[in-house]
């Protein structure tokens, strides 16, 4: 009897708290601990009204009240008649009570996918309306709401008006067909696509609620090193049962297109976009696709890059394969994002200045339905990039951001890194393409040239481990990115209390703790990884580690030596007028700040210039010394960071607080070993010795050279 009293004590009371896995992200929905404010919610709310009859609008009735029920710990009602409950949520137009209780004007501003949120009186009582113009806005405002609750806002007299400035908010997943991730560190592939379409994992409506919370309006399900395979009638049923999980959650699917599926899929001869039997294949193609999925979104494509087949390997331009594709879908309403990340190993220019030399002249080629997608920076995701040139350079083309969400430069899953504050630096970046503020922010929101359409994309994080991204703060990065695509001005630190509060906790003393050190993770690996504009020194292939010694690559623009040029009379990568002039894509504000090296930022030096070791900086450090100082500051605020997160065990469950712990570990492991790698290499070119205060490496350079990684994941 005392046993079994025990086992029950222990699942009602303890096991929440040890079952923590990371499974329901930010919408755990527990609770609200604080009891004051569980009375002033539970008083204020009863019974909710969702009007309307969609599957969108099912979803957000269904996560009202379920979001509900957990965090006020009761039952809530759905009332019967309008303006009986204590919610009111429903579109504007067609609910009559809605559009006495908000008056029309408030809802312009709300657009397509916007919502307000209102507390206003209707018979003598307080009622907390969500409308919108549509019924996604519904769904978004709904979410909005239970983070207001999961966050413990008071509610007691809203006035919120929130709409997203890009429209399409994407993750672009790089999952190939047999389950691996290209670049993937969360386990296989989330889609079971052997499985599909006879079962749905329940995991594909989480992942869709997931998205929802965020505002994420769109997924591209396949990798962009593409298999036409996913254009066969057997991949596209299992496509359109994604496709009808998704949709109840305002989302669309995307598919990346094989140059080449004209040859390899149709049998014929050529993919020749001017061909008009490939023009055909397309055409048809696309208009089976439509009878899957009739939302489908449209394609994205990766050509000439990398192996990639693209229009080049027919003489034509990367406009004539867009707008091949683009006709195709046009239509059914679909679009074309055309990747700007191209570069050739043949072609002996800096690999910095590519993109911009093929995209630039074939500005306002494109059609209406393409728009061009760019990488934030012109190399490939590095710890820290300037803006890519391009951003600015196109008025006449639309663009959109690509980020990458998953970690293939900066530490995988094992490392805590908050990709925020990285993706802010290159969003609130000045191209000066319309003088002073013409932010990159401008150019992909639309609002710099007055585009009709407009894009962000996020390159996912997501497999198919218990927490969906691996380290358990690696959500965080998903979530930062939805809400920056929806509001690109969102502060970090705020994206980050809002993450904090709904995956752990409450807890001031937590909050802030953890929000510190999430705000400063970023810049302290770069510290540890590529200080001062280091860039691409990682392993080869796999990219995990650092390599800067690797100069046997297949092409020299994948070996760490093209990129940093370190020798014994100094490092770093000329890209003034007198190296290879990359400066010259920027707009002559910005260059002019670069060129000159006295007012070139630290943060850039080796970026856009080759200094001696002996180089003072404004600190009056030699570039030698502050290198040196800079990768052991990143190492010691790793170790901060863990003794912060040893503090914090008594706020959360054991389980993730375990988990971070030992992966804080391992991260203090793998900044030692970048900063003793590196700082062994470049000394046998500044012959000089370690500063004060710089940890003797305990291994030769010869072993951090001999290690090898050939099971590294991602690959
Ligand atoms: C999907 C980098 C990555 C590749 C990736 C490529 C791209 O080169 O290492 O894995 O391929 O970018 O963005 O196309």
């Amino acid at each position: 009897m005392k046993k079994t009293l025990c086992t029950l004590l222990f699942f009602v009371l303890l096991y929440p708290l040890l079952a923590e896995d990371g499974y329901r992200l930010w919408l755990r929905y527990e609770k609200i601990d604080n009891n004051s404010l569980l009375q002033t919610y539970r008083a204020a709310i009863n019974s909710i009204q969702v009007t309307g009859n969609s599957a969108v609008i099912a979803s957000a009735r269904q996560e009202l009240l379920t979001g509900l029920q957990g965090l006020l710990g009761k039952s809530v009602t759905q009332s019967p008649s309008p303006g009986t409950g204590n919610i009111l949520a429903g579109t504007w137009q067609q609910n009559a009570l809605l559009r006495t209780l908000i008056p029309a004007d408030h809802m312009k501003a709300t657009g397509k996918e916007g919502f307000v949120i209102r507390t206003v009186r209707y018979q003598q009582k307080r009622v907390i309306v969500i409308a919108a113009n549509e019924d996604a806005g519904v769904l978004y405002g709904v979410f909005n709401f239970l983070r207001l609750l999961q966050t413990q806002q008071p509610i007691s007299n809203l006035s919120i008006t929130s709409a997203p400035t890009i429209q399409l908010r994407l993750l672009n997943h790089w999952d190939n067909l047999d389950r691996t991730v290209e670049r993937g560190y969360a386990g296989f592939s989330i889609w079971d696509w052997h499985r599909l379409p006879g079962y749905t994992d329940p995991r594909y409506t989480d992942y869709a609620r997931a998205n929802a919370s965020i505002g994420i309006n769109g997924t591209v399900l396949t990798n962009v090193n593409a298999n036409a395979r996913i254009l066969s009638p057997e991949y596209l049923e299992k496509v359109a049962a994604l496709a009808h999980i998704f949709r109840r959650y305002g989302i669309k699917v995307y598919l990346t297109a094989r140059f080449s599926a004209p040859v390899e899929a149709g049998g014929l001869k050529t993919a020749d976009p001017l061909d008009p039997t490939v023009q055909a294949w397309w055409k048809e193609k696309a208009t089976e696709i439509y009878r899957y999925v009739p939302d489908f979104g449209g394609f994205l494509v990766k050509a000439n890059s990398e192996g990639q087949p693209g229009p080049q390997n027919y003489h034509r331009t990367h406009a004539d394969g867009a707008n091949m594709l683009a006709d195709a879908v046009a239509p059914h309403g679909g679009i074309v994002m055309w990747r700007a990340f191209v570069y050739s190993n043949e072609k002996p220019d800096d690999r910095f200045k590519q993109a911009y030399n093929e995209f630039k002249p074939l500005d306002g080629q494109f059609r209406k339905n393409v728009v061009v997608q760019v990488k934030n920076g012109p190399i490939d995701f590095q710890p820290r990039e300037p803006f890519h040139p391009l951003f600015g350079a196109m008025p006449a083309t639309p663009l959109m951001m690509e980020f990458q969400i998953t970690q293939e430069y900066l530490g995988f899953a094992t490392n805590l890194v908050y990709l925020a504050p990285l993706f802010k630096e290159c969003l609130d970046s000045d191209t000066y393409a319309k003088g002073k503020g013409s932010t990159v922010a401008k150019v992909i929101d639309g609002s710099l040239e007055d585009h009709p359409i407009s894009g962000i994309a996020g390159v996912a994080n997501i497999g198919n481990d218990i927490n969906w991204c691996g380290h358990p703060f690696a959500a965080a990065n998903w979530y930062a990115f939805g809400r920056l695509a929806w509001n690109p001005q969102l502060p970090s630190d705020e994206i980050a209390n809002e993450w904090i509060r709904q995956t752990f906790s409450n807890n001031a003393t937590f909050v802030q703790s953890t929000s510190r050190f999430m705000m400063a993770s970023r810049e302290n690996t770069v510290r540890y990884m590529t200080p001062l504009g280091l860039h691409h020194i990682m392993g080869n292939s796999h990219h995990y580690g650092p390599a800067p010694w690797t100069n046997k690559a297949q092409r020299a623009d994948w070996d760490p030596i093209y990129y940093h040029r370190a020798d014994s009379t100094g490092i770093g990568f000329d890209r003034t007028a007198a190296g290879s002039n990359a400066l010259a894509q920027y707009s002559p504000d910005l260059r002019r700040q670069y060129e000159n090296l006295k007012d070139c930022p630290d943060n850039y030096l080796l970026w856009f210039h080759r200094v001696p070791w002996t180089y003072r900086l404004s600190s009056g450090k030699t570039v030698w010394e502050a290198l040196c100082t800079e990768y052991q500051a990143g190492v010691s605020a790793v170790r901060d960071m863990q003794k912060t997160w040893n503090g914090l065990k008594p706020y959360i469950d054991a389980a993730r607080f375990e988990e971070v712990q030992q992966l804080m570990a391992v991260q203090e492991k793998e900044a030692v070993w970048w900063r003793n790698a590196c700082l062994l290499y470049f000394q046998t070119y500044s012959r000089m010795p370690f500063p004060a205060g710089v940890e003797q490496p305990d291994q030769t350079l010869e072993y951090y050279k001999s290690l090898r990684f050939p099971y590294a994941p991602g690959i």
